[in-house]
């Protein structure tokens, strides 16, 4: 083996890091949380062409797969997701009935490994504390890193993108940034998701991702914590197929838009 020059080895890190962050100033799909749905809805984005970054508050993206139901690392995924488990190169096991059981460690591993291949820049560590409105449009996100996020007077930085996902899971972090300035629909905004059930939550999630503000969109269990839908425990087709439905939704939202100067730049 060579020697190996410590400080080289920092610079590789500072300026690979700050090269990517700084191509991701302007994206085309900012996405905040790495949950299912979040990764699902990146790597179709991605797959599409469209510049995507994905924002992850925690070290570890993949959401709440890792602890597949009641910290028993499997995941259960019923037919309607097996096809887009094959695309994506995940085993499943077939169960009883409708129900897979899929190593949670390697859905995670694979929803994020297949996200990053198709071109998706996923950064850990960052927090949305914001959203930035302009025009009644969401036009970015403002981010802070998690180690200083809300313990230190340090200010966040700001990403734009043409549109913004919250698949930020039961927290429905930027939704929550419209409810309380008083800018959401009134459907969505004495709600928080109900009691569970399994099916009717699945059919919830898928049915009702969209866009709930101009250029704010939503994802998985931020679609039931918005508007109401139940619970279904651990379940996780639905989480991706929801993030398919948005993806798919987003794209033809952007394909129709105007594309503005260099797609992202706040005005
Ligand atoms: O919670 P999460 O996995 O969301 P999801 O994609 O999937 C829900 C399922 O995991 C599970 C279920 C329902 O019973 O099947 O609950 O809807 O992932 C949300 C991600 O968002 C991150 C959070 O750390 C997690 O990885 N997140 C939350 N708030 C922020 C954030 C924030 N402010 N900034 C960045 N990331």
């Amino acid at each position: 083996m060579k020697p190996l020059d410590e400080v080289e080895i920092s610079k590789t890190i500072v300026c690979t890091y700050h090269e990517r962050l700084l191509d991701r100033m302007a994206s085309d799909v900012i996405i905040v949380g790495a949950g299912p749905s979040g990764l699902v809805a990146g790597y179709c984005l991605a797959r599409a062409g469209l510049k995507v970054t994905v924002l992850e508050k925690r070290l570890a993206p993949g959401g709440g797969i890792w602890g597949g139901g009641m910290a028993m690392n499997v995941a259960v995924v019923q037919d309607d997701a097996i096809s887009l488990l094959d695309e994506l190169g995940i085993r499943c096991q077939p169960r009883r009935g409708n129900l897979h059981a899929v190593d949670a460690i390697e859905l995670a591993a694979g929803l994020c490994w297949n996200a990053l291949q198709a071109g998706v820049a996923l950064f850990n560590l960052m927090t949305a504390e914001d959203i930035c409105l302009h025009q009644d449009r969401v036009r970015g996100v403002v981010v802070n890193r998690t180690t200083v996020c809300g313990a230190l007077p340090v200010d966040p930085i700001v990403c734009s993108a043409r549109a913004v996902l919250d698949a930020t899971g039961h927290e429905a972090v930027l939704v929550d940034c419209l409810r309380r300035r008083r800018l959401l629909p009134t459907a969505a905004v004495e709600t928080g998701e109900g009691p569970m059930n399994a099916t009717a939550g699945e059919r919830f999630v898928i049915d009702h991702a969209g866009e709930i503000h101009p250029g704010l969109w939503l994802s998985g269990m931020s679609v039931s914590a918005t508007l109401g839908g139940p619970r279904m425990g651990p379940i996780f087709g639905g989480m991706l197929l929801s993030g398919k439905r948005v993806a798919e939704m987003i794209r033809a939202a952007l394909a129709n838009a105007p594309q503005s100067d260099g797609a992202a730049r706040l005005s």
